[in-house]
């Protein structure tokens, strides 16, 4: 379960209070380590997230930042123009040493109990943030660029290309087991400009890290996917992580069996009396079937969301069978016991 959008956990925000720098929190190894273990301890999960943002590798390619309290990100010079191009240089990926850090003692405290979840942001995500300069819900600036200069988007989204690519062998090689990317915002997109904006940034990305990492498995999540379910597909991940707004069983008619899906379950259920989170989450198993559906959240857990809901999702999830077993038989066959 991602919690990015919500400080939902008691210890988390006792910690926050004692650092109440976000950038500090997200780039202070043992605090880095220390966090990521709070939801692996309290609920158990078959996966531990680094906590991190999709923003921290931003200042080691020319990109200063800050993650406000109340505002959120906010880029002190956002590039619009080829003179702000100039701020751009490779990543170094020394300024990340925290992440690497991080991820390899991750690795060696959860041993073969859980997989390392390393993230990245998709170029247009990240993009969204460098040109706006903070969170946004109009996008104006960014797609009036697509545009008016469209050689300067096309500059910065190649630069973030290979800073990612680069950001995401590093933390493979590191430990993490597998990768998400967010193109968090890839959903504010019409899908022709999505199929011109972000797609080709994403499968430049995929084709980079395939040659160096081959067997780490990637997914891509789209807030916002239902009409890009296709498209997402043509990238060449391995996984889809999907959102609420579709349907667990119309995503798996559009998207086949071939590929594995994510998520699906609408976070504001957290909020529902126990056995409607319950009946949501084994909706969502039966139609998405035995294989190839990691259960998860639609996005990140809301702010407020009550701990013992998530504890509840996990121990529903961990009580789930397929009758017969997965192993023993083909697609399809077998059936939720509930
Ligand atoms: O201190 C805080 O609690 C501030 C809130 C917060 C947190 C917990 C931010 C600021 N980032 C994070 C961590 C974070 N970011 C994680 C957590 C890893 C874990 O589960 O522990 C993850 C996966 C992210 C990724 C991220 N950051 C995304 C992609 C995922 C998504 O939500 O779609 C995005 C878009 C961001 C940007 C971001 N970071 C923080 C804020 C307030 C925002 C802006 C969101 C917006 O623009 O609306």
């Amino acid at each position: 379960m991602m919690r990015q959008a919500g400080r939902y956990m008691a210890v988390y925000r006792k910690l926050a209070e004692k650092y109440p720098s976000f950038r500090e929190r997200s780039e202070t190894t043992d605090l880095i380590v220390e966090i990521s273990l709070q939801p692996w301890e309290a609920f158990n999960p078959d996966g531990v997230i680094i906590f991190s943002d999709i923003l921290t590798p931003l200042a080691a390619f020319g990109i200063p930042f800050d993650i406000e309290e109340v505002r959120g990100p906010v880029i002190h010079a956002p590039i619009r123009s080829e003179e702000g191009l100039k701020a751009l240089h490779p990543i170094d990926l020394e300024k990340l040493h925290f992440v690497g850090e991080s991820l390899r003692i991750l690795r060696h405290e959860v041993g073969e109990r859980a997989a390392v979840l390393g993230f990245v942001g998709a170029p247009w995500t990240i993009a969204t943030y460098i040109v706006e300069g903070c969170t946004t819900r109009t996008y104006t600036t960014i797609k009036s660029i697509c545009h008016t200069a469209p050689h300067v988007l096309r500059a910065l989204l190649s630069h973030l290309v290979q800073a990612i690519s680069e950001y995401i062998v590093f933390q493979v090689e590191s430990g993490a087991h597998c990768i998400q990317i967010f193109d968090s915002w890839g959903g504010q997109l019409p899908p022709d400009m999505w199929e011109r904006w972000s797609k080709p940034y994403i499968v430049e990305i995929v084709s980079i890290v395939r040659k160096k990492c081959p067997k780490t498995p990637l997914v891509l999540y789209i807030n916002g996917n239902g009409g890009l379910l296709e498209r997402m597909k043509e990238t060449g991940v391995d996984v889809i992580g999907l959102d609420w707004t579709v349907d667990m069983e119309d995503a798996k008619k559009q998207l086949g069996n071939d590929i594995s899906v994510q998520g699906n379950v609408d976070p504001a259920y957290l909020f529902s009396p126990l056995p409607a989170l319950t009946d949501e989450i084994e909706r969502v198993v039966k139609c998405a079937g035995p294989r190839g559906h990691i259960l998860n959240l639609g996005h990140g857990v809301l702010v407020g969301t009550p701990e013992e809901a998530v504890a509840h999702f996990f121990d529903i999830a961990r009580n789930l069978k397929f009758d017969p077993p997965v192993e023993d038989h083909a697609l399809g066959e077998a059936k939720l016991v509930v």
